[in-house]
C-alpha cells in the first residue's frame, strides 16, 4: 500500500510539473482518423477536413486508404492520381494541401481550436510531411513540381515552420518548439507554402500531412521527477 502511495505520488507531481494533464496533448484528431469527411460525397471542390478540423483557405483533401470516406490509395482521379499508392503515415488517413502559383497565389490551408495553452509553456509541434512533386494535376493549380513547406500560426501569428521533404513521396518528420504566449485563444492554423528551393524559383507544391501533435515540453524539474519515478520502479524490482 505505501509503494502504491509513493508512486502516486509521484506521477501527480510530474503531471503538474509538466503543465497539467490538459497541456500534454493540444491537438485532437491530429491524425485524421476519426470523423466523416465528405459528408455529401467526394469532391476536390470539398474540403475533406474532418472535425475538429475546418479549412480556412480552398479545399483541402483527404485521403483514406480504405477508401471508406476519402480519396483511395488510388489517388485522386481528377489530380492524375495524385499521391497514389501513398498509405498513411499513422493509421490509414491523412490530408492533402497544395500551394500555387496559378490563379493568383493559392495557399490552402487549416485549422482547429485546441485546449488552453499553459502561458510561458514550451510546447513541441510535430506531424509527417510528404510532397507528391511529380508535376501532376495540371488544371487544377499544377504542375506541382515542388516540395513545399507547412507554416503554422498560433492565433494568426506565425509561430514556426515544418520545413520542406528532401525526397519525393516518403513520410518524413518534421517538428519545432515554441512557447506559449501571455494569452492565446489556442487557434492553431496549418498554411500550404511554395517550395522555397524551386529550380525555376519557388514552385507550386502539393503537400501530404499527417500524425500532427503538440505536447508540453517536461522542463527541469519534470525530468527530476521522472529520475525520482525511475528510482521507485527499479526498487520495487529488485524487492
Ligand atoms: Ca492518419
Amino acid at each position: 500500500m505505501a509503494r502504491i502511495g509513493i508512486m502516486g505520488s509521484a506521477a501527480l507531481v510530474m503531471v503538474i510539473a509538466a503543465g497539467g494533464g490538459s497541456a500534454g496533448a493540444q491537438i485532437v484528431n491530429g491524425s485524421f482518423e476519426t470523423g466523416v469527411a465528405y459528408g455529401s460525397g467526394l469532391s476536390i471542390f470539398s474540403p475533406g477536413t474532418p472535425a475538429p478540423w475546418v479549412a480556412t483557405s480552398f479545399t483541402p483533401d483527404l485521403y483514406d486508404n480504405t477508401g471508406a470516406d476519402g480519396w483511395g490509395i488510388g489517388g485522386i482521379p481528377q489530380y492524375d492520381n495524385m499521391f497514389k499508392g501513398m498509405a498513411a503515415c499513422q493509421g490509414h488517413r491523412f490530408i492533402g494541401f497544395a500551394a500555387s502559383t496559378a490563379f493568383g497565389g493559392i495557399n490552402e490551408a487549416f485549422e482547429q481550436t485546441t485546449a488552453p495553452l499553459i502561458p510561458g509553456q514550451q510546447y513541441l509541434l510535430s506531424a509527417c510531411l510528404a510532397a507528391d512533386d511529380l508535376g501532376k494535376a495540371v488544371p487544377y493549380g499544377g504542375p506541382y513540381a515542388g516540395r513545399g513547406e507547412v507554416s503554422v500560426l498560433l492565433d494568426g501569428n506565425f509561430i514556426g515552420t515544418l520545413t520542406q521533404n528532401t525526397a519525393s513521396l516518403t513520410w518524413e518528420s518534421r517538428s519545432f518548439t515554441f512557447i506559449a504566449p501571455p494569452s492565446s485563444t489556442a487557434v492553431f492554423e496549418f498554411i500550404a507554402q511554395l517550395d522555397p528551393s524551386g529550380p525555376g524559383g519557388p514552385a507550386s507544391s502539393y503537400i501530404g500531412m499527417d500524425d500532427i501533435a503538440c505536447t508540453a515540453v517536461p522542463g527541469p524539474g519534470a525530468l527530476a521527477l521522472l529520475g525520482v519515478a525511475g528510482f521507485v520502479t527499479s526498487r520495487r524490482r529488485v524487492r
